[in-house]
């Protein structure tokens, strides 16, 4: 199986757009496709519509498994409602925040701006030593990996970038340049691999790299790479593992048999079909991944929440 498009569903707690566009967005592994994590974020965290198609880099070279999107030959891309197909994560997030000028995915401070897309554009650019030693692994944390000076400087540059912004943006909460956008989106990712490879950062660096753990489009992403597609032998490496260091998921976990509460799943509203456990409550979903993906971070699905 190449690919699997999904009428998906937006969770995001950020404002929706009154463009009512809709997208079709193509991304790879939850587990791996760090570029993919981006736009994803983009999409939920703004309650953007699209229509997903999702590839594995299991089942061969990212361009054949696109053969529907060239000339993009990278995930993610998307394709726009009038047809125009766009890959490059920065072309998707600029592309994105011209279409829907309503929503704060660039600051709308010209200083906040202009910083934002800077940082941006350096981490789309940049951090390679980082990028090609810690590849992003969601299913890991690793305890005993011993960066090189190479990864250790680009860790002492991101603190210096992320510092900066913050210096010149003086935003109210914990996101970069003020409320979450694109540049926030972007350093996902690297947040995963300081958490993942239990890089050394300064006090400041990891308030940033928790804020991106504990908010809810990462952890939704995060609850998918538990449970979509197989383990990838070219990720694999052979560190000390150790707890994931973001917030614990309330326990739950999938059952076989029992009375569910609701009889229409809380993502689609069809009959239920697989069912969870939760503080002894028994809950129904309409496919075994949505209950998957539910079960392993219950709190980061508003939808369940609701019913809970
Ligand atoms: N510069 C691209 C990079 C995208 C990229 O390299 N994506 C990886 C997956 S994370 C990919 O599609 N690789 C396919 C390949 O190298 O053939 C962007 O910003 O989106």
């Amino acid at each position: 199986m190449a690919s699997r498009t999904f009428a998906d569903f937006a969770h995001g707690p950020g404002p929706r757009s009154i463009t009512g566009m809709t997208y079709d967005l193509i991304i790879g592994d939850y587990a791996y496709s760090s570029w993919s994590m981006r736009a994803w974020l983009l999409f939920d965290r703004f309650n953007l519509d699209r229509r997903l198609t999702e590839i594995s880099f299991a089942d061969g070279h990212v361009p054949d498994l696109m053969p529907d999107w060239a000339p993009a030959k990278t995930v993610p891309s998307i394709r726009t409602s009038e047809g125009a197909l766009v890959g490059e994560s920065l072309a998707i997030a600029e592309e994105l925040a011209s279409r829907h000028p309503d929503l704060p995915l660039w600051p709308a401070a010209p200083l906040a701006r202009a910083t934002a897309r800077t940082a941006a554009a350096e981490m789309h650019a940049g951090f390679t030593a980082l990028r090609g030693e810690c590849p992003m692994n969601l299913r890991k944390a690793y305890t005993d990996f011993a960066p090189s000076n190479a990864v250790l400087a680009d860790l002492r540059r991101l603190e210096l970038v992320w510092d900066h912004a913050r210096a010149a943006c003086a935003p109210d909460g914990p996101w970069l340049c003020g409320e979450y956008g694109i540049v926030d989106a972007f350093f996902a990712p690297v947040a995963a691999r300081i958490a993942g490879y239990a890089l050394p950062v300064s006090t400041s660096a990891q308030a940033y790299v928790d804020a991106h753990l504990a908010d809810p489009s990462f952890r939704r992403w995060r609850a998918l790479a538990q449970v979509v597609g197989a383990d990838l032998e070219r990720y694999r490496r052979d560190y000390a593992t150790g707890a994931w260091p973001g917030p614990t998921p309330r326990a739950a976990k999938a059952v076989d048999s029992g009375t569910p509460e609701n009889n229409a799943c809380p993502y689609s509203g069809k009959p239920v079909t697989h069912l969870m456990k939760m503080d002894g409550r028994t809950f129904g979903m309409c496919n075994p991944r949505c209950r998957d993906k539910t079960v392993t971070d219950p709190e980061a699905w508003p939808q369940f929440m609701a019913l809970v």
